[in-house]
């Protein structure tokens, strides 16, 4: 008798499966889909939840401006509106507090008091800061870019926060470190996740990248967006934000960055590595072994069916910073 019993497709509750979910093998943390029927199944999830349409009070979340606050002249703006701040800060992906886009209420639970960043592994400077020491250490910006979530839909998020390349030149890499892994918040009391298929899930949540792409310009760790704090479901008190590349690369919450000589093991590519590349540059040619990346649907109020549909950027746009990274 196998341990766990692998229910069928149509025994999984609608709100337990998004694109991104997949069902586990019978064998241990192997992975499988269960096919054609599973992908007819997420046809009509995304887009359908009432909670982004109910109007954000002022504050609801997170209170604090940041004063002073000036937007980076060359990430102004892009093709296409900022999305509301309504419905980036109540549809989204956080599995360590479910699997439906609706988990923001769920998210409250993060306790945020006395949090701290550690930077370790292979640096010159190891550190452990304290949040409230990074935007005073380093000059805070918002810069507005294009968010594409390897699920095919995407947004435009005005963050605040830093270039990754001024915390690395805080801490020193070593000429070893070839790696970076971001490790968010994990605590199983508190970050129950999503359901039944969440105890397989290899917590806590766990990112990386090369360290050439960490100091690339556009490399970001976001404490804000809009203008203020970090909501804790789009990620408080800290996240990466690299838009060239699919969402799930940018970990939030994070506790650790730890530089290495070996490429990281990673949450989704761990879970499904032929679904979910370390690499995961955003790119129209490349289809998810699922869906088509050719198009993206951009997240609007009401179902995701009324969303305007726009052709995927290579790069999602930012070619000119990053090609040169993967001639
Ligand atoms: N710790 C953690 N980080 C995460 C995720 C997650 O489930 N857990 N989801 C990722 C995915 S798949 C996406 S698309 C983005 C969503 O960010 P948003 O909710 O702020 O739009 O967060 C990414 N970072
Ligand atoms: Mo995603």
């Amino acid at each position: 008798m196998p341990l766990i019993r692998v229910p069928k497709s149509w025994e999984i509750p609608d709100r337990e499966i998004t694109p991104e979910t997949f069902f586990l093998n019978r064998r241990r943390f192997m992975t499988n889909l269960i096919g054609a029927g599973l992908t007819a199944s997420l046809l009509p999830l995304t887009g359908c939840d009432n909670d982004s349409n109910s109007k954000l009070a002022n504050g609801q979340f997170s209170t604090k401006a940041f004063p002073d606050l000036t937007r980076n002249p060359n990430f102004a703006q892009v093709d296409r509106p900022i999305t509301e701040e309504d419905l980036a800060t109540k549809y989204n992906n956080f599995y360590e507090y479910g699997g439906t886009k609706s988990i923001w209420k769920e998210a409250q639970k993060l306790p945020l008091e006395n949090w701290q960043v550690e930077v370790t592994g292979l640096v010159k400077n190891p550190r452990i800061y304290d949040i409230d020491e990074l935007p005073k250490k380093f000059p805070i910006e918002e810069r507005v870019y294009r968010f594409r979530c390897v699920e095919a839909w995407a947004m435009v998020v005005p963050w605040v926060g830093f270039p990754m390349k001024l915390l690395m030149a805080d801490v020193e890499p070593t000429s070893k470190a070839k790696f970076v892994r971001f490790t968010s918040f994990y605590d199983a009391k508190i970050t129950k996740g999503n359901g039944f298929f969440s105890q397989f899930y290899p917590w806590p949540y766990k990112e990386g990248l090369r360290i050439e792409e960490m100091a690339n310009e556009l490399a970001f760790f976001a404490i804000g967006i809009y203008g203020k704090d970090l909501p804790k479901q789009n990620g408080a008190p800290l996240r990466e934000v690299i838009p060239w590349k699919y969402g799930f690369k940018g970990a939030k919450s994070i506790v650790k960055i730890e530089f290495v000589e070996e490429q990281p093991a990673t949450f989704w590519n761990t879970l499904s590595p032929n679904e979910y590349g370390f690499e995961a540059n955003v790119n129209p040619e490349k289809p998810h072994p699922r869906w088509s990346q050719a198009t993206e649907r951009i997240v609007g109020p009401g179902s995701s069916f009324s969303w305007e549909t726009r052709p995927t950027i290579i790069y999602n746009g930012y070619g000119e910073y990053v090609a040169n990274l993967y001639a």
